[in-house]
């Protein structure tokens, strides 16, 4: 085992987390880009940071919803793009010590999820809007990308990878152990050692050896041998990759995709366009299916709380998982091709059968004739019948198949039916 697989086996055992996208772009609702996309002057986004009270942030409340949803880490948006500190950094005053909040807000979140046994991990934006000496003027979504009075404004790149680096060194330094580095994201000629990447990245993991990596700090981590900050995983965006991700060589590395809730990450008021429970237990399976995992996001509102619409799916996600979860966690990829009703995942002689479209008649196995020691259905152990309906050999082919057939009762449920199978 290399030093990447022993670090992410934890990873890629639980398969499922939370990303919580909260900020002052909370409170104006339009999303967490929304300094950049609007242009928005440094002096109005204050208004936000005079006025963010956080008066309802509760972790422990977003720590137990991710606990019974069945989400096993935890990813927290420290600072954005936007630069602003949900904690109490030593080299900013642009931090939520310094606002109504008054309080490290990283803390509480670290504690709170480690309490529930959830594993903790930091998002951090190397990009920042609200840095002097990070560039600005005719970078493509900075705030002040055609600002012609920060044109000629001189920067000192070096300070602002300082700062960052040292920002990095807080984080992995004052929390305990933290179990996740999220980065986000590296850009055009911004990336790799344009960040210091690789003294960065030693530092780290000085710090915090045990701490897995995302891919966003550059390089590539699907090269034969990646370069030192390439990072641990790889982290698709609003997408699940066709075929999963692998290295140059057809090998399957560690990914992650981040899917979000709506269609924002930060919190936006008009947005009411959620998925569904049932798109996102099938998208998880998806992932698991091709190796992956699934983070998936919740932006909570300006005071701190998780909307409705978010923990109604988590709701439904979780009890989903607590009948179903033995076909995730520690689950992968089965060498079975893609079945037509569904999907397979598969943790050692257990094969799970997802099935997403039954149709009418029994369910048809390709390849596992007598293959199969036991049949059952996941979610309540009700044992399944493995039996040739009448007259199957005369109107199909079904050499080396084998056939379950599901009574009235075991229909499968809306979201996923999960058949497990024992395989000899
Ligand atoms: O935090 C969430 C998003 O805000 C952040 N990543 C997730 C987890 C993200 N924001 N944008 N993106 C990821 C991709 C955006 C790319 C673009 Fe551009 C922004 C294309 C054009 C503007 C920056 C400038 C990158 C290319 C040019």
């Amino acid at each position: 085992m290399n030093a990447r697989e022993a670090r992410t086996h934890w990873f890629l055992r639980d398969r499922l987390g939370m990303f919580i996208h909260w900020g002052l772009y909370s409170i104006p609702a339009r999303g967490e880009w929304v300094r950049g996309n609007e242009r928005m002057s440094k002096e109005h986004y204050m208004t936000y940071f005079d006025e963010f009270d956080a008066s309802r942030y509760d972790p422990k409340v977003w720590a137990k919803a991710a606990k019974a949803a069945g989400q096993k880490y935890a990813v927290l948006t420290t600072k954005h793009h936007d630069g602003f500190c949900l904690f109490d950094s030593k080299l900013t005053d642009f931090k939520a010590t310094n606002t109504p909040a008054g309080r490290d807000l990283v803390r509480e979140y670290v504690d709170a999820f480690r309490a529930e046994g959830i594993a903790v991990g930091l998002y951090y934006s190397v990009i920042d809007w609200d840095h002097e000496d990070y560039p600005g003027y005719g970078d493509k979504a900075h705030p002040d990308r055609d600002n012609e009075a920060a044109k000629d404004k001189p920067i000192d790149f070096d300070r602002y990878l300082t700062y960052m680096h040292g920002q990095v060194k807080e984080l992995l330094t004052n929390y305990g152990q933290i179990d996740i580095m999220w980065f986000d994201f590296s850009y055009d000629n911004m990336t790799g050692e344009k960040w210091k990447a690789t003294e960065l990245v030693r530092m780290i993991r000085s710090i915090q050896p045990n701490i897995i990596i995302d891919n966003r700090l550059g390089g590539n981590i699907r090269a034969e041998e990646p370069e030192e900050y390439a990072g641990d995983f790889f982290s698709p965006e609003q997408i699940i990759p066709p075929g999963g991700i692998v290295d140059v060589n057809g090998h399957s590395i560690p990914w992650e995709a981040c899917i979000t809730l709506n269609d924002n990450w930060g919190y936006c008021s008009e947005d009411k366009n959620y998925k569904s429970a049932k798109q996102v237990i099938r998208s998880l399976v998806e992932c698991v299916s091709k190796n992956g995992n699934l983070l998936l996001n919740v932006g909570p509102d300006a005071k701190g709380e998780m909307t409705c619409e978010s923990l109604n799916v988590l709701n439904e996600l979780g009890e989903w998982m607590r009948l179903n979860g033995d076909s995730i966690y520690g689950c992968g990829h089965s060498q079975l091709a893609k079945p037509e009703w569904g999907r397979y995942t598969q943790k050692g002689n257990k094969l799970y059968a997802h099935v997403f479209d039954r149709g009418i008649g029994p369910i048809y196995f390709q390849g596992l004739k007598g293959k199969i020691k036991k049949a059952r259905l996941l979610r309540d152990g009700t044992e399944l019948k493995i039996e040739v309906p009448w007259m199957a050999e005369e109107y199909s082919d079904i050499s080396g198949g084998a056939f379950i057939t599901l009574k009235g009762a075991e229909l499968p449920d809306e979201m996923d039916t999960v058949i497990e199978l024992e395989l000899f």
